[in-house]
């Protein structure tokens, strides 16, 4: 196990907790392999029933450790392309792929790719003190980790655009006040709301909240037509589990609903 990824489990809350911070938490090749083991673990495991992701120190992520890639030192130029394919994508596949909620509590400055895997979770919480900078242009790159999907797709082209070709830092409440994350809270009761938020998501019906997931992640791409019938399909199969009928049961007790996940 890797300590640049700290995972704990508990209360069926799996914490993911991003721990380098004397480099603001950027990736090196160790902590891609340990983030993605993280995502892969919620996925397999029943016990996890909601995924909190955070950093340790003052930063959140400042995307790719660019100290591997200093091309003073010589050697062949990298393939980012295939360090992409390699070390990115597979993790931000599995964050949108996996049906149950992602939290993020963003403790402090989010760039480049770190910006952008903060975007691709469910709900997104920051300090207020935080700031989110497509940092790419000032290198050179082009904006990836999806942010070229996320940002065009939320906050549309003109915002998109601004923020990916300036890299200018988009305060935590411009970017809650923008739709581009759920809440900016004060810097002291960030992880306290985060923890309460992953808690109480963690003990609701598990595969009710997978397939709504499921259900809002198709909407951008399907029609009307397309979606009302994945919302019959998934509603079917919702109706089915344990959960469901907890739940109107304890309505009509009018007592607190035990859910198990299923
Ligand atoms: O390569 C591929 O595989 C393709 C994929 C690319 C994905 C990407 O994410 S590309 C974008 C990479 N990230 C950046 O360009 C951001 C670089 N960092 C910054 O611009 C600034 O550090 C911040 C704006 C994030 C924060 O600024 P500030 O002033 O609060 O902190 P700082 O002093 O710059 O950083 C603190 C330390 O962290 C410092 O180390 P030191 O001097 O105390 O020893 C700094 O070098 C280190 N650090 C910050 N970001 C990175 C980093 N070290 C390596 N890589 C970093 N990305």
């Amino acid at each position: 196990q890797s300590d640049t990824v700290l995972v704990t489990l508990a209360d069926g809350v799996l914490r993911l907790t991003l721990n380098r911070p004397d480099k603001l938490n950027s990736f090196n090749e160790e902590m891609h392999m340990a983030l993605r083991a993280g995502f892969q673990r919620a996925q397999d495991e029943d016990a996890v029933r909601a995924v909190l992701l955070t950093g340790t120190g003052r930063g959140f992520c400042a995307g790719q450790d660019l100290g591997d890639r200093d091309p003073r030192k010589g050697g062949p130029v990298p393939d980012l392309g295939q360090t992409l394919d390699r070390f990115y994508n597979p993790t931000l596949r599995l964050i949108r792929a996996l049906e149950k909620p992602v939290i993020c509590a963003v403790n402090g400055v989010a760039a480049g790719a770190g910006a952008n895997i903060a975007l691709a979770c469910d709900i997104v919480l920051a300090a207020r003190s935080a700031k989110f900078i497509q940092a790419f242009s000032k290198i050179g790159l082009i904006p990836d980790a999806g942010g070229s999907w996320s940002l065009a797709r939320i906050l549309g082209e003109p915002r998109a655009k601004a923020l990916a070709l300036t890299a200018a830092p988009l305060p935590a409440e411009t970017a809650a006040a923008w739709g581009l994350i759920w809440q900016a809270v004060d810097d002291d009761a960030l992880m306290t709301e985060a923890e309460a938020l992953a808690l109480s998501l963690a003990a609701g019906p598990t595969l009710g909240l997978g397939l709504t997931k499921r259900l809002i992640q198709a909407a951008a791409s399907n029609s009307l037509d397309a979606q009302l019938d994945m919302e019959r399909d998934l509603q079917q199969e919702a109706g089915r589990s344990a959960d469901y009928a907890e739940g109107v049961t304890a309505f009509l007790e009018k007592r607190k609903a035990e859910f198990k996940g299923k």
